[in-house]
């Protein structure tokens, strides 16, 4: 029997996925098994939500009541979108977020130089991306945290080494290590169907000095070795036309869309616009400018190419790409 989940429980399962402690998870588990659609075709689910529940909840108390030994490094997001970088040593993860950001990573020709994970923002047009940079995993070792970094991010960089022959062995280790973490590296991002506890990050395949004249078979044989289904991407960072497209794929790839605000009376505010997910409505926009807003609010007057100049109009109204709004409460 199909579940049927509405909207406002895969909005729940969305902020389930990002949250960053075992407190968090409870809130949000909490909100899903109250708003989850009650019939035979979600029992398994309901029990699966139960069952999370206690456990983030025991994991709850002993976070709060012991000073965590292990380093956790939760990342708050910020900008329109949080992408992490994961790879084989050496494969160019810090070099692209030193040319992307305003950042410096360490980029060395040797091995292993990144040792900790660093957020760092990339700027594209009038907004902004988080990057972040970490270490390198390999066949017999991945740090803990990364695996919670890559499921709460909006898209994952796979980064490859187009010009070594151990890329393709190196690359398909990066993705055992996570598979065998529950998390696969997808065209999409969201929970299993099948099984609740796996969960799909949507990916990119950068492969770094792509001009090498076997990148491309290198490239093959990677997509050989583990069926992939995500996009691929061929960048030579020494060229500056081929980081801009870079910035502008991975901005294109969150597909979200900006939206200018205005306060009724004010004039617009076109410095600083919100990001909201493709095919946001005006209510999704309120809850992001002020959660109290969403529930004062009367109506809202657009201004856009796809509307009447200030037309009027309600809560479930789909935003455009640009859209100037003034909402009203
Ligand atoms: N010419 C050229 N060099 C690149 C490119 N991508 C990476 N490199 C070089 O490859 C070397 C390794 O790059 P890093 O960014 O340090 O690699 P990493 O993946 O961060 O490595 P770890 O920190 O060990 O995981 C550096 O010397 C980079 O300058 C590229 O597209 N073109
Ligand atoms: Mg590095």
């Amino acid at each position: 029997m199909p579940a049927n989940l509405t909207p406002q429980y895969q909005k729940a399962e969305n902020a389930y996925r990002r949250a960053q402690s075992a407190e968090e998870r409870v809130e949000c588990l909490e909100e899903m098994l109250a708003i989850i659609p009650k019939h035979k075709g979600t029992d398994k689910l309901q029990a699966d939500l139960r069952k999370r529940l206690k456990e983030a909840r025991a994991e709850s108390t002993s976070e709060q009541s012991s000073e965590k030994k292990s380093r956790s490094y939760k990342v708050p997001r910020q900008g329109a979108g949080q992408v992490v970088l994961v790879g084989g040593p050496n494969a160019g993860k810090s070099r692209v977020v030193d040319e992307l950001t305003n950042a410096s990573p360490e980029v060395t020709d040797y091995p292993f130089a990144t040792r900790e994970p660093l957020p760092a923002m990339m700027s594209w047009e009038d907004i902004t991306v988080q990057l972040i940079d970490t270490p390198p995993v390999t066949g017999t070792h991945i740090d803990a945290y990364l695996t919670g970094l890559v499921r709460a991010a909006d898209l994952a960089l796979l980064v490859f080494d187009g010009s070594s022959d151990d890329a393709p062995d190196d690359t398909e280790a990066v993705m055992r290590q996570f598979s065998e973490r529950k998390t696969l590296f997808s065209n999409r991002t969201g929970f299993d169907e099948d099984d609740f506890s796996t969960i799909h990050v949507q990916t990119l395949l950068v492969a770094t000095r792509a001009s090498d004249p076997d990148a491309e078979t290198r490239i093959a044989f990677l997509q050989e070795l583990t069926g992939s289904e995500f996009e691929t991407v061929r960048v030579e960072l020494d060229n500056p036309d081929s980081c801009n497209s870079l910035r502008e794929i991975v901005y294109r790839k969150l597909d979200v869309i900006r939206v200018y605000t205005k306060r009724p009376g004010k004039t617009a505010d076109f410095e600083s616009p919100f990001t909201v997910p493709r095919n946001a409505t005006v209510e999704d926009l309120a809850l992001r400018v002020h959660r109290e807003l969403a529930t004062t609010f009367k109506f809202a007057r657009i201004w856009g190419d796809t509307v009447h100049d200030g037309q009027s109009v309600g809560r479930e109204h789909v935003l455009s790409d640009k859209d100037l709004v003034e909402l009203h409460a």
